[in-house]
């Protein structure tokens, strides 16, 4: 940095509690961004509301109906900041090999370079918030701290809803404390007497990861994992740097206990990619009799054999930041509930009265409303209500379906593990894998369709590895390779969980889905839990095992038997085609791929070639 750059740095003096090294960082990185004022968060509930007074002062906030939604908020966003941006996230290994064929690559001194450049003098006008956080509960041992600056209340806010974040947090962070420097700004300095506007942001944005000094930087978004960076950035990302070198996952899955008729427990966790079902799985309100379902997590978890020997999961966030088009009381009622009070929603629709609508929240469209842009909107508007990647961030605590175990320290025991993708063809309603080497080809072959395909011809597929192809922050093939060495620890003691596949989005040959979903996946769930007890049987088909006839009441669930044989059917050519598919799909991940999944693709073979033509 230039000496002429420099100019009067803010300061503020430091709670008694900050550990030095967490001062000189926010020393540091004050004199680079020249926030006017700086502001250490304690997580208090003054503070929120202080905050949130500011925003909507500012228009970033507007206030719901205080009858209809208590303590709820709308933003709306800049029309050009609405999603994570994939091709400006970065991973920055000191050698390009580490960060493998699925990340964008830079070197990181050429990176740095060019983040003190953007950064410098980003914050002049605006006050630069420190937020303490923890991942996980406060002290677990799984748990993890962070440490991000931010320029923007709104992400302030978020990040208190979706961590433990706060003074409590940061008396954590002792002498040996590995915590994760986080910087964020929105990139859009004030001059003096400039005019704000309610949503600041940059056109030019850069979401930057260095796994091995475990650093994140971000300029120019302030929308969701772009900004709110304990979450993909570090639970994700830089956690799986870490976890590999700790002997650890982080996984992209929600984590769900149910409790069978017979008062058997069990926990879940399932991996499907972006936008293809956790949040409403975590929340499932099961269609069957005797069967409850409570809710952990709803998009991360960190997964670590225990001391038993047995695979223990913890959901590191603390709130839901969700997805609400499609949410509604027929498909979600458990988040339409969580929903009614102290949310903060962007950019969904605003109704005439003060109320928030999206498509899908009710079966009745509103004559009236507010689109997400702030434009007049009748049903007659060609363009939706709501922005198909509007969120809800909320307190998990608030959800009514909580677990009272999902902020266990130590996790909860995972008896079964499910890799899903959104998928028009091939890919069964479930079935189980073989193996623990035949599941981790599951998870690496995980794919979803973008489009609907036509019965019997394939769509064009995008691979989602374990649903993490946005959020890896090592080499995908040797993420694949930590979960393979894990399913060997816990195969050690016998206690590996057992692993399965499901797809609720197989589509018949009218272009429907062939299969209700929502609650009635209850009836899917039954199933692999009979099958980690033992009590169902099953029959084999090339995928694995499937229920067998009579083990799941699918007539129960208005599925007519053709279509149920339609959810199992086996297109030889096209589940040849796709084994093509996967094939140069595993040859571009390069040499790192686990022996054990191109054998596990040459069975699939074999067993694909065993199926009868026509
Ligand atoms: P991220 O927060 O992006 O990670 O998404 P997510 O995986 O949590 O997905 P979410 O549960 O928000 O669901 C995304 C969309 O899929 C919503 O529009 C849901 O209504 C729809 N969906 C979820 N479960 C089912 C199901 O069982 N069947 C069908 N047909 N649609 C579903
Ligand atoms: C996802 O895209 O998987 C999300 C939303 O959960 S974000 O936090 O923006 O990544
Ligand atoms: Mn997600």
């Amino acid at each position: 940095m230039t000496a002429t750059a420099v100019r009067s740095t803010a300061r503020a003096a430091a709670p008694a509690s900050a550990h030095p090294s967490v001062i000189a960082w926010v020393e540091r990185i004050a004199s680079l961004a020249q926030p006017e004022d700086i502001v250490w968060c304690d997580g208090s509930e003054e503070e929120s509301a202080r905050l949130t007074a500011q925003l909507v002062d500012a228009g970033t906030l507007t206030p719901l109906d205080p009858v209809k939604r208590p303590g709820s908020y709308l933003a709306r966003s800049n029309p050009d900041d609405v999603a994570r941006v994939e091709s400006r996230t970065f991973i920055c290994t000191n050698d390009a090999a580490d960060a493998g064929p699925t990340n964008n690559w830079e070197e990181p001194v050429t990176m740095r370079r060019t983040l003190d450049r953007v950064m410098l003098g980003s914050m002049s006008g605006r006050t630069m918030y420190v937020m303490p956080f923890c991942m996980g509960p406060l002290g677990g041992p799984l748990s993890r701290y962070g440490v991000q600056v931010t320029d923007s209340p709104y992400v302030v806010l978020s990040t208190r809803t979706m961590t433990r974040m706060g003074t409590a947090a940061l008396e954590q962070i002792g002498p040996d404390t590995d915590w994760v420097p986080a910087v964020h700004s929105v990139g859009a300095p004030l001059d003096p007497g400039q005019e704000d506007v309610a949503w600041p942001c940059n056109e030019t944005k850069y979401i930057v990861h260095f796994p091995e000094s475990r650093e994140i930087w971000s300029y120019g978004s302030a929308y969701g994992g772009n900004a709110i960076l304990a979450k993909k950035a570090f639970a994700l990302r830089i956690a799986s740097a870490m976890g590999h070198n700790e002997g650890w996952i982080a996984a992209h899955m929600l984590l769900l206990k149910v409790t069978g008729p017979t008062g058997r427990e069990f926990h879940v966790a399932a991996a499907f990619p972006s936008a293809c079902g956790k949040t409403n799985f975590a929340m499932l309100q099961p269609s069957i009799p005797g069967w409850k379902v409570e809710t952990i997590g709803d998009d991360i978890a960190w997964l670590a054999p225990g001391a038993d020997g047995r695979l223990r999961a913890i959901n590191p966030e603390a709130g839901f930041f969700g997805v609400a088009p499609g949410t509604g009381a027929s498909t979600n009622p458990v988040a339409v509930e969580t929903l009614t009070h102290d949310v903060i929603y962007t950019n969904v629709a605003l109704t005439d009265d003060g109320d928030v609508w999206w498509e899908g929240l009710t079966d009745e469209v509103p004559e009236h409303l507010i689109d997400w842009r702030g434009n007049d909107w009748t049903p007659d508007s060609e363009t939706p209500a709501a922005h198909p990647n509007s969120r809800f961030t909320v307190s998990a605590a608030q959800c009514p379906t909580i677990a009272d175990t999902w902020d266990h320290p130590d996790g909860v025991v995972v008896d079964a593990v499910i890799f899903g993708g959104r998928r028009a063809t091939n890919v069964p309603l479930v079935s189980q894998a073989r193996t623990w080497a035949h599941g981790m080809y599951m998870g690496a072959t995980l794919a979803s369709e973008r489009t609907a395909a036509a019965e019997g011809t394939l769509g064009e597929l995008r691979r989602d590895p374990f649903a993490m192809l946005p959020f890896c922050g090592q080499h995908m093939a040797e993420h694949w390779q930590d979960w393979i060495d894990l399913g060997a620890r816990l195969e050690a003691t016998g206690q590996a969980p057992k692993v399965f596949q499901v797809n609720w989005f197989r589509k018949g040959e009218d272009g429907g889905f062939l299969w209700p979903g929502f609650g009635e996946n209850a009836r899917v769930l039954a199933w692999i839990l009979g099958r980690v007890e033992g009590t169902a049987h099953g029959s084999e088909s090339p995928f694995g095992v499937i229920p067998a006839p009579g083990e799941i009441d699918f007539e129960a669930a208005g599925v007519e038997p053709d279509q149920w044989r339609a959810l199992f059917a086996t297109d030889r050519d096209a589940l040849m085609a796709e084994a093509d598919q996967t094939a140069e799909f595993l040859s571009s991940m390069g040499s790192r791929v686990p022996l054990a999944i191109d054998a596990e693709h040459a069975l699939l073979r074999q067993s694909l070639s065993a199926l009868p033509h026509g």
